[in-house]
């Protein structure tokens, strides 16, 4: 009877154990987020992958979900479905969601640009044989997230990646400039009208 209570108590408590640690690490997270996100000077916070207890994704997925006003997305691929996700429900909540992507992404099958534009977002793209290869967002015009990660599911659970979240505005000003270079620079217009905005 003793034998059989330790042999389920032990894995047991091993499991609450960690399940404890997780949920503590999420909340320390998500209140770190708050915090830099509420700070009015400079702030910053530097997340790594692969993400093996999903903190650092979740981490990611909070501060966008912040958004309120804007939400800049610039990124070499963006085929994560998670993040796709909260994109789409950012627009649903009257968020100004725009994206830019490479134009390798447009022949991927399922398509992630076909997906968010038939959600309503806009998504523009070079036409140009140069990557558009940055990796970033701009959270309502103040808060850069910005790094190695491809918005990929594998790039998330696999790759050593980094990401660099800064409320700090000498980095996040250049970045959001650069973003609307970008987006008129790859306006349909300059290169194939009937391509959809
Ligand atoms: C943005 O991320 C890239 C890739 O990790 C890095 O090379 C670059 O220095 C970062 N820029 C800033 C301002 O953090
Ligand atoms: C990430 O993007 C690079 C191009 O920047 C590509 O070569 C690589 O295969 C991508 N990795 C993942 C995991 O999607
Ligand atoms: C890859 C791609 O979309 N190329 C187009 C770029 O724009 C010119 C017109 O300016 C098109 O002819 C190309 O097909």
């Amino acid at each position: 009877m003793v034998g059989s209570f330790r042999f389920v108590s032990v894995p047991l408590a091993t499991l609450t154990a960690s399940t404890v640690l997780l949920l503590y690490l999420y909340w320390r997270e998500r209140r770190r987020t708050k915090r830099l996100l509420s700070s009015r000077g400079a702030a910053s916070k530097v997340l790594f992958f692969p993400d093996v207890e999903t903190v650092n994704i979740e981490e990611l997925s909070n501060t966008l979900e912040c958004a309120v006003n804007s939400l800049d997305v610039c990124v070499y691929a963006i085929s994560n479905w998670k993040l796709m996700d909260i994109l789409i429900g950012a627009h649903r909540r009257g968020v100004a969601v725009r994206v830019i992507t490479d134009r390798d992404q447009m022949s991927i099958n399922p398509s992630p640009v076909e997906k968010l534009r038939r959600n309503g977002i806009q998504v523009r793209r070079n036409n140009d044989s140069y990557l558009m290869h940055h990796k970033f967002a701009v959270v309502d015009g103040r808060c850069l997230v910005n790094g190695s990660l491809n918005w990929t599911q594998q790039a998330v659970h696999g790759n050593q990646e980094n990401i660099v979240i800064s409320t700090n505005s000498d980095i996040v000003g250049p970045f959001l400039d650069q973003f609307e270079v970008l987006w008129e620079r790859f306006h349909p217009q300059n290169y194939c009208p009937t391509d959809l905005t």
